[in-house]
């Protein structure tokens, strides 16, 4: 009758460690979850699928550099109608490349030092489009470019 007792005891007292152990681990993850910092991930948004924005660049994106000294390249071709994914790569702190022409008011690419974005969109009708970075003064000190669309 004793031993049974002292069995119980020894059941129930294991069960509260066990639900006290779960709880700590549990609080624990917590925690650690909330700590995470987040880090930028390279974003391809999709100006036709917004909602589902790309991870990853697509095989044949044209890489654009941007610093201090400017865009490298400055100047780059696509085929009008056709998708164009561009990708920009921060050098030296924040930029940005957006369009000056109104019919891409939505391609705005904006990055942080050694960060790289992109975007997707259809290229407009054949002509040159120039672009520039609209961090304030960056214009002015020559971070401009031209798409040439043909
Ligand atoms: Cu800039």
């Amino acid at each position: 009758m004793q031993k049974s007792a002292k069995n119980i005891i020894a059941i129930i007292v294991l069960i509260i460690l066990l639900i006290l152990l779960i709880y700590f681990v549990v609080d624990y993850n917590k925690k650690q979850s909330k700590t995470t910092i987040e880090t930028s991930k390279p974003l391809f948004g999709n100006l036709n699928q917004i909602t589902n924005p790309l991870e990853k660049i697509p095989e044949g994106a044209i890489s654009i550099k941007i610093s201090r000294t400017g865009f490298e390249p400055k100047e780059f071709t696509v085929d009008s109608k056709k998708v164009v994914n561009l990708a920009l790569t921060g050098m030296d702190g924040t930029h940005s490349l957006v369009f000056k022409d109104k019919v891409l008011e939505k391609v705005k690419i904006y990055v942080g030092r050694e960060e790289t974005r992109g975007i997707s969109f259809t290229a407009p009708k054949v002509g040159d489009y120039s672009f520039y970075c609209d961090i304030p003064g960056h214009k002015e000190a020559e971070e401009i470019g031209t798409m040439h669309v043909k």
